[in-house]
């Protein structure tokens, strides 16, 4: 009987040797392990045996057994590699010599102008920071002197999670997050905290020419003793000069927000239909473009610095806003529409 195991182990390597696919390689599996296989049929002759034979001879079968199984796993992981390898031989050659392919993507104009806001403020020692999409309500409104139930809520309707966190609808979200992040190296080390930090906001509100329910803004603070308005139009003037490369007319004008006291609507004369009035800018000849103000007592408490000690200013660019008037988009709806045929005219050169 042990001359028949030692047999069909030869024969069995000897068949396995001459295989050359996966698919011979299950139907020598199935002729060997299979049901009626070769290994499985040894058994049968297994009745004329005395009770100590048997036991001898099945423990020999169940080891040719797992030998043929492990010969066939490893030859299954050389045939996959061999066939990956024939695929890769079968791929065309790249031709690197080949010109660029004209059809190429762009950037899109959003992102052009976030670089190029990024670059500026760097340049004046502001850091760039990230903040999720996703922030507690605390985040978005009670750190930033908006209690539950305040009416200023109202402006910022935007999409609740089950779990009661927010899809953040303005950037100003994060900025509890930096107070706390910087605080230990102004108070310490005399360190300005100097921050901005672009991203996207979405709000549940009618779309127009100039509104869409997800945008991007561009936060951006300072805190440092004696910080004052004047260092905040000198920041906002500097910025949009570099930004547009030539004179605009800009208008600072009151405005409410709870985070800052005071507070100021910083409007751009729009540049779509040179301030006469048109669909972009509601027919006003303005643009909303940069709310800010000095960052409000109650506000620096919450992210833990002194307001009796130190003072800020924030703004809150609306970044896709000034890619519109950059690029002379008449539509704010363009810009999220994927439409690249309408999105690559104002990146061709890029
Ligand atoms: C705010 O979001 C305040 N967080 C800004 C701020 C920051 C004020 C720091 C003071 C200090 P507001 O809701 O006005 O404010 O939005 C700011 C800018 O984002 C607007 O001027 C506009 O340029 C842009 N913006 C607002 N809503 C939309 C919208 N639906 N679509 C496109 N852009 C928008």
């Amino acid at each position: 009987m042990d001359s028949k195991i030692v047999s069909l182990r030869e024969r069995f390597e000897d068949e396995l040797a001459k295989i050359e696919s996966l698919s011979e390689l299950e139907g020598i599996r199935v002729a060997y392990l299979g049901k009626k296989g070769s290994v499985t049929d040894l058994l049968k002759g297994m009745k004329e045996l005395s009770h100590e034979e048997k036991k001898a001879f099945g423990q020999k079968v169940n080891e040719l057994k797992s030998a043929v199984a492990e010969r066939i796993a490893e030859r299954t992981e050389e045939l996959k590699e061999l066939e990956i390898k024939k695929e890769i031989e079968a791929m065309p050659e790249f031709d690197i010599s080949m010109p660029a392919n004209l059809d190429r993507g762009s950037y899109h104009p959003i992102t052009l102008v976030q670089r190029e806001c990024e670059r500026i403020f760097k340049s004046m020692g502001f850091t760039v920071e990230d903040y999720s999409e996703v922030v507690t309500d605390y985040e978005c409104f009670e750190s930033l002197n908006i209690p539950k139930h305040h009416p200023a809520r109202d402006m910022q309707d935007t999409y609740y999670l089950e779990n009661g966190q927010l899809l953040k609808s303005q950037t100003s979200a994060a900025q509890n997050a930096i107070y706390k992040k910087y605080k230990d190296a102004l108070v310490n080390d005399g360190v300005p905290i100097k921050a901005i930090f672009p991203g996207r906001c979405f709000r549940n509100e009618a779309t127009d020419n100039c509104h869409e329910n997800t945008f991007f803004q561009m936060e951006g603070v300072m805190v440092d003793k004696n910080i004052s308005i004047s260092n905040l139009i000198y920041f906002m003037k500097t910025m949009l000069s570099e930004v547009f490369q030539k004179e605009i007319k800009v208008r600072l004008r009151p405005g409410f927000f709870p985070f800052v006291e005071p507070g100021f609507e910083l409007d751009i004369s729009c540049l779509i239909c040179g301030g006469e009035g048109c669909p972009s800018c509601k027919h006003s000849g303005w643009l909303e473009l940069c709310p800010c103000g000095m960052i409000h007592p109650e506000v620096l408490k919450a992210g833990g610095i002194d307001p009796d000690e130190y003072t800020g200013f924030a703004f809150g660019l609306g970044l896709t806003r000034l890619a519109m008037m950059k690029y002379g988009i008449a539509d704010i709806r363009d810009l999220n529409s994927g439409n690249l045929k309408s999105l690559s005219q104002f990146t061709d050169d890029e």
